[in-house]
């Protein structure tokens, strides 16, 4: 194939904290990459997803959800890394969460210029709409934006409509050689990969508050012919977040590790040794040097 019929673009999914970007990525790739839960601000870095079919690859970027008042470091971090994929992308995919425009997000697509060819609203969660007649006055009011050249409904939980999001973005991107085999998913490392499931398990064992305290490093990372070990620690802020981590003689954090475990074993399709230990470092969520040394680059962001 010539490279003039080949096809290459990046593609950007943002939008509000919890409205189902990660969700919607691993539905149109296929396969969990991204790890979604139901609370709030699960995503941290940006996120590359590659689908390729026939002639066309599609570059898919997942961001941090965008949040207001929250003052810390960490989230002006994650709202930075949002902001700088809005720009320099083929496509842009902003995500709502059923019929709910907001001022916050009239205030994020100000970002984008008016007339924007490339910008794709989706409404997620269509499943969850109850009044189901409410669906097209609301796609007119938000056409009459003049910011997205499609809008489209659809439920990533339930794998409804996402094909049609697929065949608009491929309408879309421009012409270009290939970036990646036709066969890679994921553009990240397995140490990454690592530490995100492990962080997921933690988000959805915990209780509401300590989600964002939570950090984890993976300190070792050691493949050998039948088994990789790996060793991580879990960050927390303050000695009762520990506790709380660690749970009554081990059995939270024994809970985290085996279904840690299992799943790392079954996406690198291994034998996994896991050893996990949970340590106090006060105030990282706020303090610059600290994110910057756990592997949030400030720098990179901008
Ligand atoms: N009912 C329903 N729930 C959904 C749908 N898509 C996502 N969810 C749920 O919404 C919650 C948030 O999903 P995520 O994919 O983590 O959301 P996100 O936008 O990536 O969130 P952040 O990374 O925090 O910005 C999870 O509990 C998902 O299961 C959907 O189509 N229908
Ligand atoms: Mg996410």
């Amino acid at each position: 194939m010539s490279l003039k019929n080949k096809k290459s673009g990046y593609i950007s999914i943002v939008g509000k904290t919890n409205v189902g970007k990660s969700t919607l990525l691993n539905e149109i790739l296929g396969q969990k990459v991204a790890i979604t839960s139901r609370k709030p601000q699960t995503t941290r870095h940006r996120l590359l997803g590659i689908k390729t079919i026939a002639d066309s690859q599609m570059i898919f970027i997942d961001t941090p959800g965008f949040h207001k008042g929250h003052k810390r470091a960490l989230n002006q971090y994650m709202n930075k890394v949002a902001s700088s994929a809005m720009k320099g992308v083929d496509v842009l995919i902003y995500v709502i969460e059923g019929l709910n425009w907001t001022e916050e997000d009239q205030e994020l697509m100000s970002q984008i210029p008016e007339g924007y060819e490339t910008s794709i609203l989706v409404i997620n969660k269509t499943d969850k709409i109850e009044q189901k007649e409410d669906l097209l006055p609301f796609i007119g009011s938000m056409s009459e934006l003049n910011k997205f050249s499609d809008i489209i409904p659809l439920s990533a939980l339930k794998k409804q409509n996402v094909s049609s999001l697929v065949d608009s973005i491929l309408l879309k991107i421009p012409e270009g050689d290939h970036i990646y085999p036709s066969d890679q998913v994921v553009d990240v490392s397995e140490r990454f990969l690592a530490s995100e499931i492990i962080r997921e398990k933690c988000i959805t064992r915990v209780g509401d508050e300590l989600p964002y305290r939570i950090s984890v490093a993976i300190d070792k990372f050691k493949e050998e012919d039948k088994i990789t070990h790996i060793d991580a620690t879990l960050f927390v802020e303050k000695s009762s977040q520990k506790g709380m981590l660690i749970g009554s003689s081990g059995s939270k954090l024994k809970s985290i590790g085996t279904a840690a475990r299992l799943e790392l074993e079954e996406v690198l399709q291994t034998k996994i040794m896991l050893n996990l230990w949970v340590k106090v470092k006060s105030g990282w969520t706020d303090d610059e040097a600290m994110l910057s040394t756990m592997g949030y680059d400030l720098g990179k962001s901008s």
